[in-house]
């Protein structure tokens, strides 16, 4: 990434970013893309909110290349600097769970944060597994999906491995079968109906959340629901510009240096 460095942009700035479902230490996470836009980025808080790093994924095989080591330095580094970390628990990294309400420097663990925009509103931020009942009353069936989608997205990553090379845009596998599935359909409908009545009940204005990798902001019943997507194959953030307004990224579309991304040697 270094040679880069002159060719770019100032970071644009914002007042914060939420990001979810890195899931570092998994062979299907893009890395390369996550960092690019941390790079590219600066901001007063950063939130994490969950499946940052694949505990699961690295009990089953170790993979951690230096991409995923750069990601952590890039964020400790952020830290380092002055932006506050708020780092909330989820479901692959709920080993993490054991530290909520540490802080180390910068750097805060929580199971859940109410977040205060700019402009007043208040955000409820937790990554959204203690609301999938799959995960919560059955390990083994979340285990079996989560095998499931390792497939999907490996197959995804071929698929787009292929496509760069011919100069096609990147493309969602995963994305597009979550569209035309009706259970997935389903499944995620019901998912943000929880949330969002969560939020309610929370006496809040608003969630943000991630777990099932689908970005998107939207209003459910008189509840501003955002979900930060992921970074394994959608490659989306949250962010809130100083007015308070948030907005969503879809960094592989954005990404000005796409081309210089060195592809992940897997
Ligand atoms: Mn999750």
């Amino acid at each position: 990434m270094e040679p880069n460095r002159r060719n770019r942009r100032r970071p644009t700035h914002y007042r914060s970013i939420f990001i979810s479902d890195v899931h570092l230490g998994f062979s299907g996470c893009s890395a390369e893309y996550l960092l690019d836009f941390l790079r590219s980025t600066t901001c007063d808080r950063l939130y994490l909110v969950g499946d940052i790093i694949d505990l699961w994924q690295m009990k089953r095989r170790l993979y951690w290349p230096q991409a995923h080591n750069d990601v952590v330095r890039t964020i400790l580094g952020k830290a380092k600097h002055g932006t506050r970390i708020i780092y909330v628990c989820g479901n692959h990294d709920e080993l993490l769970r054991d530290f909520v309400g540490m802080t180390f420097g910068n750097l805060e663990i929580h199971d859940e944060f109410v977040h205060e925009s700019a402009d007043g509103k208040k955000f409820l931020v937790i990554h959204g597994d203690q609301f999938d009942a799959v995960v919560m009353h059955s390990r083994s069936i979340a285990m079996l999906g989560s095998q499931l989608y390792d497939w999907l997205i490996r197959m995804n990553t071929l698929t787009n491995r292929l496509r760069r090379k011919l100069g096609y845009p990147h493309w969602s596998l995963a994305r597009a079968i979550k569209h035309k599935v009706k259970h997935a359909v389903n499944f995620i409908s019901n998912f943000e109906a929880a949330l969002a009545y969560a939020a309610k009940k929370h006496g809040v204005d608003g969630i943000v959340s991630g777990h099932i990798h689908h970005a998107e902001i939207s209003t459910i019943d008189d509840i501003i629901y955002c979900n930060c997507g992921d970074w394994v194959e959608s490659c989306t953030a949250l962010v809130e510009r100083e007015e308070g307004s948030i907005e969503l990224i879809h960094w592989t579309e954005q990404a000005a240096s796409l081309k210089q991304l060195k592809l992940a040697a897997a």
